[in-house]
């Protein structure tokens, strides 16, 4: 026979009840039931993954985003309903905005990942890169010591702050496109910094801050450095985005006009593939000979979390420890639709407008720490990281497609 006991808040309960409540307080999910957290940044392409796993954890889930003249929810929409999610707008630059949020939520974990986040756009607008990667972070330091000591702090830092320099380790391995390198090149928490950019400038100045804050005032606040990350929400400006969104594209105007790829009845000059009905206009990039880390977003945001849920506060490196250059994974992304490496220099042009005036030419992350001591790993390899890209764009111009024959 059951006994009645009284639950938390005095309602009677059964002993299946209670044993069904203490099992769920005991997952993952009944654990983090009362815990509140702040992501800023949350309809970007790490914040709107990471929302999702914070809420698939149980937690209350404050997203904070800037305000836009029209709404930018197609990375939230999965999520913006549920009752344990709430939307703010912040402008992290604001510290007046960023103190009342702060103050008014009382979060018990903050994961700062709004930032101006393209390098390039930081060459144009350095005051304004720094303004928001740089004083918006102070500003969140800030409200945590005057107004929530305890909360925990996930600081957005980058691998970029890295920019020329490397380490040497015999121990990992380098790609067979990888020849410029010296294929025992690597970095880790342990490589100097030397940034390239006005971005990683202003980025490394709140990996700073957020030692000093952590150091001088005790706070358990964790920097992430990590490494390039993609998925099928990445920003269309960055290189993978735009190599798989070109792919999709082009696949779809190939066959709009009768062809697939494989028939090749194309012709080419210079910025045009033309076909006998109409032309596509090539696929225009700058520096394909940078080497980057690149891992998928789901993974790296599962890291994040990991940071903040141990005793003490500190930096990591994440990386899948592979690299991998710009024209190899074009390579994967055009194989995808059966055009070779030999064929591929038909499609694309390089354009001196995408280069940068400062590059960083070679980054490959040590993940041992975040491994060893966070028992973090990557679930999503660099082929299957393009396969998933390329798959989702295709499918998004299949139902542009048929909605367009609807219509
Ligand atoms: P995104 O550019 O996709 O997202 C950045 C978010 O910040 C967007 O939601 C953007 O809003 C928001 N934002 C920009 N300016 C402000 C502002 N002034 N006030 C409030 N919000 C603002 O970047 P990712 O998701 O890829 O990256 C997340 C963080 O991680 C960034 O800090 C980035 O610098 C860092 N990082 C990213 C890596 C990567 O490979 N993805 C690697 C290492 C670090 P809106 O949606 O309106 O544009
Ligand atoms: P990155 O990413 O600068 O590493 O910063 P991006 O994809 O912009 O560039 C990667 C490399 O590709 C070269 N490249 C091009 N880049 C862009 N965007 N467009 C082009 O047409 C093009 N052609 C070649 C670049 O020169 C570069 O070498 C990303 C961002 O997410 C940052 O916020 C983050 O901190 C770092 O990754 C780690």
């Amino acid at each position: 026979m059951n006994s009645i006991r009284f639950s938390f808040d005095g309602r009677q309960e059964s002993e299946d009840e209670y044993q069904a409540r203490k099992k769920h307080r005991e997952t993952d999910y009944g654990q983090n039931f009362n815990k509140r957290a702040l992501v800023t940044g949350v309809t970007g392409q790490d914040g709107s993954y990471l929302a999702e796993l914070l809420l698939k954890k149980g937690y209350k889930v404050i997203g904070l985003k800037r305000r836009t003249s029209t709404e930018n929810y197609q990375r939230i929409e999965g999520f913006v309903d549920n009752p344990r999610f709430s939307l703010e707008e912040v402008e992290v630059a604001d510290s007046g905005s960023v103190y009342s949020v702060v103050e008014r939520h009382q979060p018990d974990e903050i994961y700062n990942l709004a930032a101006q986040s393209h390098v390039k756009t930081s060459f144009d607008q350095p005051c304004y890169t720094t303004q928001v990667n740089t004083i918006g972070v102070i500003n969140f330091l800030e409200a945590i010591r005057r107004f929530k000591p305890n909360a925990r702090f996930y600081q957005a830092s980058t691998s970029e702050m890295f920019g020329k320099r490397v380490d040497v380790n015999e121990s990992m391995t380098v790609t067979p496109e990888g020849t410029d390198f010296n294929s025992e090149s690597f970095q880790s928490e342990e490589t100097v910094f030397e940034p390239q950019s006005p971005y990683a400038a202003a980025k490394l100045a709140s990996h700073h801050m957020v030692r000093i804050y952590r150091e001088g005032y005790g706070l358990h606040a964790s920097c992430g450095i990590l490494f390039n990350h993609e998925s099928e929400r990445r920003g269309e400006k960055f290189v993978t985005r735009k190599i798989t969104k070109w792919i999709a594209g082009f696949k779809s105007w190939a066959e709009a006009q009768g062809l697939d790829t494989e028939a090749r009845h194309f012709e080419f000059d210079r910025d045009y593939i033309h076909s006998r009905r109409s032309s596509y206009p090539k696929l225009r990039l700058g520096n394909i000979e940078a080497f980057r880390d690149w891992g998928h977003a789901e993974d790296y945001v599962n890291a994040m979390w990991l940071m903040l849920q141990q005793n003490i506060p500190d930096d990591y490196v994440i990386a899948t420890g592979e690299t991998h250059s710009v024209y190899d994974f074009m390579i994967h992304a055009f194989d995808y639709i059966d055009i070779s490496k030999e064929e591929i220099k038909d499609f694309f042009v390089i354009d001196s407008e995408f280069y940068r005036p400062a590059e960083v030419e070679f980054l490959k992350g040590d993940p041992t720490k975040a491994q060893t001591i966070l028992g973090w790993e990557t679930n999503v390899s660099f082929e299957q990281l393009v396969h998933r890209m390329l798959e989702s764009d295709i499918n998004a111009e299949k139902t542009k497609a048929k909605e367009k024959l609807l219509s």
